[in-house]
């Protein structure tokens, strides 16, 4: 997973924020069109390793997702409130996937929405919705009611944009999927879904915050707090071996005249002694001004504190107050470890997000805030245990933690000595504080939810406007629907008609062009026969006069013939009389000489 530092400055960031197993990577993924987030693997479950982010085109992708158990989800709580207080602010959209048993919002989903929005106290945050993995036949009308009816929105204003995807079978199986088609929608929710600006709850000058990759000066991890409270046990678990004692019996850490500072992985780890035990406070104060006033360096501030009955402890409070007096700096950043919540209080923070309230209420009553806040769940193995060591698995988290705590130069002059004289004053002051400050946090949050009934009341009444509007159309378009229903039956009975009657003019049409045919046809028969009768006596008549003609050519031959005959004869005769002249004439004639 890419961290926001490698990448390219966002104009816009996009939180996403759920449970486990709601769809979230699938959803950006889908909103990315690449496969960038994936499952977390099995071993991380239970930790916040961070938020996992990807910058595209300028837009911040944010995923905290996974989320369960209610230590985790007030990890994350904070981590996106920080996220929020950003100069360019964020939009925070919350996935929920519906039960496929039930057809309803997966309950702890909506636990994370409740803590996580708890987290703002009482800013106004304007979220988006989306319901996912929806069964194919779950009304979408009642899962949004649902969503009205269950999320915490008494600090959304007006109402949070929901939208509806469907549950994706394919998309089940599947570990790291994405879908272009069934999230279509989530675009339009993060452009509709409004950009939240928190105002940042430390006002820290930027001279005081450092980074310390900019700095040379040393780092230094300065470990505070009472008593017991878990410090050694801390700085034993960071170097993951024994190197300060730790222990019911070892006794308030101040048996040392030495400074106990440890180096751990590049940086100074300093235990400190604790201030309530009023046998050793001015020699604890001692040793924590010498601590402060050590060296120059890059301190981050960690108080760690337990609880008592579900607040964080006055003498605790005391302490983190008249430490933070002693320093001479404005607006000094420090972070928090609740430590060893006991596995009660967890659960009670479980079922009621009024417990985390109180708790971080609590911490916050004094003169300082934080928004830097771990809270550690009690080890069962490290109990009254002496020198144990956290596995290097629990502390990850822990250690993250601390990374992400600002630091502050802090120089030896800066430094004053420790009012120990206050200690009591101060504790018996932050102890009524607290009292108020949670008083008057539950009168708030009763106002809120009154004004939150009260809005939903408008809500639900709008939605219940809503549905009698869409009942009044649904009958008017059913209406509409059957007469028109109706007209379409009307309409084709009337074509039907038409029909018929076209087939019987049709009918009739072809029985008068069959008989006017018949009748045309007898009269061309009867025209034909009359020509052909008439040929037939023109051929006779013609044949007779042929005949004629030849009789008459037979009789002309035959004359012709006689003619010609008696011509022959005539000739033959005359031929013949030729010849008897000449034989006359030729005769030899003795007596007679004609001269
Ligand atoms: N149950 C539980 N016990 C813890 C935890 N952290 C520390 N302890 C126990 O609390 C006791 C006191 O722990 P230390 O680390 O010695 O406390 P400390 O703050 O250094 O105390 P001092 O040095 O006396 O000021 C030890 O028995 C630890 O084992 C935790 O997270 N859960
Ligand atoms: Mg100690």
């Amino acid at each position: 997973m890419t961290t926001a530092q490698q990448q390219p400055e966002p104009t816009e960031t996009v939180i996403f924020v759920s449970s486990h197993d709601a769809g979230t990577s699938t959803v950006i993924n889908s909103q990315l069109g690449q496969v960038h987030f994936v499952k977390p693997p099995k071993e991380n479950h239970g930790q916040f390793l961070g938020l996992g982010s990807v910058v595209v085109d300028g837009v911040e992708y944010v995923e905290a997702s996974a989320v369960t158990g209610n230590l985790l989800r007030s990890q994350v709580a904070l981590a996106v409130s920080n996220r929020m207080r950003l100069p360019h602010g964020a939009k925070l959209i919350f996935v929920i996937a519906v039960d496929k048993s039930t057809g309803k919002l997966q309950a702890s989903h909506v636990d994370t929405v409740g803590v996580v929005l708890s987290a703002f106290h009482d800013a106004r945050v304007q979220f988006g919705v989306v319901v996912n993995k929806i069964p194919a036949g779950v009304s979408h009308v009642k899962l949004y009611q649902e969503v009205m009816d269950t999320i915490k929105t008494e600090t959304c204003s007006p109402i949070p944009h929901v939208i509806m995807c469907p549950l994706v079978p394919d998309l089940e199986e599947a570990t790291d999927q994405l879908s272009k088609t069934a999230f279509a929608e989530v675009a339009c929710l993060m452009k509709e879904t409004p950009t939240t600006h928190l105002e940042p709850l430390d006002d820290i000058a930027d001279d005081v915050v450092i980074d310390p990759a900019t700095s040379s000066l040393p780092r230094i991890v300065m470990a505070i707090g009472n008593p017991g409270s878990g410090k050694s046990t801390l700085i034993n678990g960071a170097a993951q071996s024994i190197v300060t004692q730790a222990g019911s019996s070892a006794g308030h850490g101040i048996q040392h005249d030495k400074l106990l500072k440890f180096e751990i992985n590049g940086t100074t780890w300093i235990d400190t002694p604790g201030l309530s035990d009023v046998k050793y406070r001015t020699r604890a104060a001692g040793q924590i001004t010498d601590a402060l006033k050590d060296q120059e360096g890059l301190y981050r501030l960690i108080f760690v504190v337990t609880t008592e009955s579900g607040r964080v402890k006055p003498d605790d409070l005391a302490t983190l107050t008249i430490v933070l007096n002693a320093i001479r700096k404005k607006n000094v950043p420090y972070g928090v470890i609740i430590n060893k919540i006991s596995e009660r209080l967890l659960q009670k923070m479980l079922t009621e997000a009024e417990f985390y309230d109180k708790l971080i209420c609590s911490l916050n009553s004094g003169p300082y805030s934080t928004n830097h806040i771990f809270l550690a769940p009690e080890d069962q193995d490290a109990r009254d245990a002496d020198n144990c060591i956290i596995p290097a698995s629990a502390m990850t988290p822990v250690l993250n933690f601390i990374e992400t705590v600002p630091c502050i130069a802090i120089r030896p002059t800066d430094v004053e000595a420790i009012k120990t004289s206050d200690f009591d004053d101060q504790e018996a002051k932050l102890k009524d504080l607290v009292e108020m400050m949670i008083t008057a946090h539950s009168k708030q949050l009763e106002q809120i939810v009154i004004m939150h009934e009260s809005a939903m009341a408008q809500h639900r009444e709008t939605l219940r406007m809503l549905q009698a509007d869409q009942a009044r159309r649904d009958e008017m378009t059913n209406g509409m629907l059957e007469s028109l229903r109706t007209q379409a039956a009307e309409e084709s009975q009337r074509r039907d008609k038409i029909q018929e009657r076209l087939e019987e003019i049709m009918a009739k049409a072809n029985r008068g062009q069959l008989e006017a045919r018949q009748a045309h046809m007898k009269t061309m028969l009867e025209m034909e026969k009359a020509r052909s009768e008439a040929r037939e006596r023109e051929l006779k008549m013609k044949l007779e006069a042929e005949r004629k003609r030849l009789e008459m050519e037979k009789a002309h031959q035959k004359e012709m013939h006689d003619t010609k005959a008696a011509h022959d004869k005539e000739t033959n005769r005359l031929e013949n009389m030729i010849k008897d002249v000449e034989k006359e004439v030729n005769r030899p004639r003795d007596s007679c000489i004609v001269m």
